[in-house]
């Protein structure tokens, strides 16, 4: 479909990759299967940069792979007229006076507030609402992605899971995707990819896995868990292309990576721990067995969200298989050494199954339709 409608995402960042990561992956999809003309707007660059390597933090605007990257900053600079559609990621609010300017274009913009995802059931009959704006003359329209065809969906690009199986089955390519990191692949070894946020229950496992009877392979991203590591290291986190091995495990450090080259290493790990938002939904599309840390909330709200998707995804799982996911993912949540190394040899034992489920999974949620073209559909739709 190729438009001539121009396009505004609007993203500030909390903490972390999330935020950039879900409006940086929207905005190329936007661009490069609908046409569209798209500006992200984002006011911390260096994290963007982190994952999308090609881009200059210094410049406050900037095309990087048709998207028109541009600083925000307060207030925003003259040219700066309003979209035909204006997304607000994350609920971060737009800026006053660009708000106003929407509300006197001739043809009044659509304001899509982007939420969290979420696979709660209430989120399906909240999805699409619009709601007025407490003070101007506009609408705003509540964006819930999830994994019902009621919710908004989840980001996937076109060919996304043949892309993976293709990548899966050249065996130089697979190796290709370690090489930064200087492991070489060993077929007998449980190749596990760790992105997660710091958790006291990793040095156990580390243990745990080095000192059993199973080769284990871990690849952790520059600078995550660095507590740990380095506590688990003795102060000697491996540098990418020098792993260190111990016991049975070797510890390798990968450098970051845009979006595309992580993927690739979520398709090829037999095991991904993932974390957040973006990386939970990937792990999904790789069809791998994955264990999410999901981003710690007050008063334990995040456990809710967590079950949610639990019930969801283990959905005909047999109940041995049920509860060793079930106990490990909860063991790795709470940060308890103790219980999630009891919990790892009952996952592991289920991990054959989970890897079965999780591709079915994924194969399921690939017939729904992804989050960028119902979002496409929608605005167009209100235009
Ligand atoms: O980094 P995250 O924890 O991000 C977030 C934020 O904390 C945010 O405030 C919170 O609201 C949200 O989680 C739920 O995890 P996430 O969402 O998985 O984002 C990580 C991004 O980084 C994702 O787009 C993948 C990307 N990435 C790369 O592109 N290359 C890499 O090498 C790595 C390690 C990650």
């Amino acid at each position: 479909m190729t438009t001539s409608f121009r396009w505004d995402i609007f993203c500030r960042v909390v903490d972390n990759f999330g935020d950039a990561g879900v409006c940086w992956r929207l905005a190329r999809q936007l661009v490069h299967e609908h046409g569209l003309a798209v500006t992200l707007w984002i006011d911390d660059l260096p994290s963007l940069g982190r994952i999308a390597p090609g881009l200059a933090i210094g410049h406050d605007d900037q095309a990087a792979t048709g998207v028109r990257v541009r600083r925000w900053v307060d207030p925003l600079p003259d040219d700066a007229s309003p979209a035909d559609v204006v997304i607000e990621a994350f609920g971060c609010g737009i800026p006053d006076a660009y708000a106003a300017a929407m509300t006197v274009m001739p043809r009044s913009p659509v304001w899509v507030v982007l939420e969290y995802l979420s696979a709660e059931p209430w989120i399906d009959a909240s999805h699409g609402l619009p709601s007025p704006h407490p003070r101007l003359p506009i609408t705003r329209w509540f964006w819930f992605p999830g994994f019902t065809p009621a919710s908004g969906g989840v980001l996937r690009e076109e060919g996304l899971l043949d892309a993976r199986d293709a990548l899966r089955c050249d065996q130089t390519v697979r190796a290709g995707v370690w090489r930064s990191t200087g492991y070489t692949p060993d077929p007998e070894a449980l190749v596990v990819s760790l992105f997660c946020y710091a958790n006291p229950a990793l040095p156990a496992l580390l243990d745990q896995w080095a000192e059993g009877d199973e080769p284990v392979v871990c690849v952790a991203p520059e600078g995550i868990a660095s507590s740990e590591l380095d506590r688990w290291t003795g102060g000697a986190i491996p540098h990418p292309g020098a792993p260190l091995v111990r016991g049975r495990l070797t510890l390798a450090v990968a450098p970051f990576v845009d979006q595309d080259a992580f993927d690739r290493r979520l398709w090829v790990a037999d095991l991904n721990f993932v974390r957040g938002e973006d990386s939970f939904v990937r792990a999904q599309w790789a069809g791998q067995p994955f264990v999410w840390h999901i981003y710690p909330q007050e008063g334990d709200a995040h456990l809710v969200k967590m079950d949610a998707f639990l019930n969801r995804l283990e959905d005909g799982l047999p109940e041995g298989t049920r509860v060793g996911q079930r106990e490990f993912w909860y063991a790795w949540n709470a940060g308890d050494p103790v219980t999630a190394a009891a919990a790892w040899p009952g996952y592991r034992a289920a991990m054959p199954a989970v890897g079965v489920l999780t591709r079915a999974w994924a194969r399921a949620l690939a017939r729904q339709p992804d989050l960028a073209s119902a979002l496409v559909t929608f605005c167009e739709n209100r235009l």
